[in-house]
């Protein structure tokens, strides 16, 4: 089941069929405990309705916070570790790579995250900008993980790679986060086959293309979400990107007008233009 949130309010496909979520706002929807089963019950009840207009769809976000985790996949590691050699990166990417504790960072509010088709940005004072495509937790007030979107961790190579104090202005910033299509329901975690793809387009052509699976995951998703709430409250519940396991070759940046575009089966597809 995948439930979407739109213009018209929330709606669930399930097998090509679409379903009206009544009465709820999407922030009580999605913190139900039980969302699984109470959308497999408005399923159930078979009250089909019309597929709703696709530029309608929103980011499936209200007043939750995004968290990131980070150097959760080998890739991710030795891109860091290369990005900040000349800033003295040393080894503490190697050392938060194969702690116990893993690498957790504050991302974005609701209202700085963008939907799918909306605009994501580069910062004005950034030289060496990338997309991160990652596998999104929806996790509810009590820590369960209820359901699973694509994200797009915006991120500045070269703010960051200049020092590792720099991450917040690396990664916050206005358009630097991207979630969608829709939040994929399951009462199950991903398979460790699910492919993460990612593409971007420039004047038509590819630009880059790459792709990596959850089984090059090196935290388990349970593991990542009690550290996040370790001393947390998220009363509304939270999203937490699993980090980044591609990244494009050191010589490309993206520039204005290049189209990312996201693909994790069975979530689907997050696209979005840089503005
Ligand atoms: O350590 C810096 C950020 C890492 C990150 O965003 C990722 O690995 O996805
Ligand atoms: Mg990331």
């Amino acid at each position: 089941m995948r439930l979407y949130r739109t213009q018209q309010g929330p709606y669930l496909l399930n097998e090509n069929l679409y379903y009206r979520v009544e009465g709820t706002s999407w922030d009580a929807l999605i913190t139900r405990e039980d969302l699984h089963d109470y959308c497999r019950s408005i399923v159930d009840r078979g009250d089909r309705t019309k597929c709703f207009p696709s530029d309608s769809i929103l980011a499936p976000i209200e007043s939750q916070e995004v968290w990131a985790a980070g150097v959760t996949y080998y890739r991710s590691r030795s891109a860091r570790i290369e990005e900040s050699k000349d800033a003295g990166g040393g080894d503490f990417y190697d050392r938060v790579y194969s702690a116990i504790r893993p690498e957790l960072f504050f991302k974005a509010t609701g209202p700085r995250v963008v939907g799918p088709n909306a605009k994501v940005k580069i910062r004005s004072d950034a030289t060496w900008s990338v997309p991160e495509p990652e596998m999104t937790l929806l996790i509810s007030p009590k820590g369960t993980i209820l359901g699973y979107t694509i994200g797009n961790d915006m991120s500045s190579r070269d703010i960051e790679g200049e020092n590792p104090l720099y991450l917040p202005q690396a990664k916050v910033y206005d358009g630097s986060c991207a979630l969608g299509p829709c939040i994929f329901l399951s009462p199950d975690s991903l398979p460790a086959l699910t492919r993460i793809e990612i593409q971007i387009v420039r004047n038509g052509e590819t630009a880059f293309s790459g792709s990596t699976s959850l089984s090059e995951l090196k935290r388990d998703p349970k593991t990542l979400v009690s550290f996040l709430f370790r001393d947390n409250s998220f009363p509304h519940g939270c999203f937490l990107m699993t980090g980044t396991g591609v990244v494009p070759p050191d010589s490309f940046t993206l520039a204005s007008g290049d189209e990312v575009r996201i693909v994790i089966e069975p979530i689907g597809t997050l696209a979005n233009v840089v503005a």
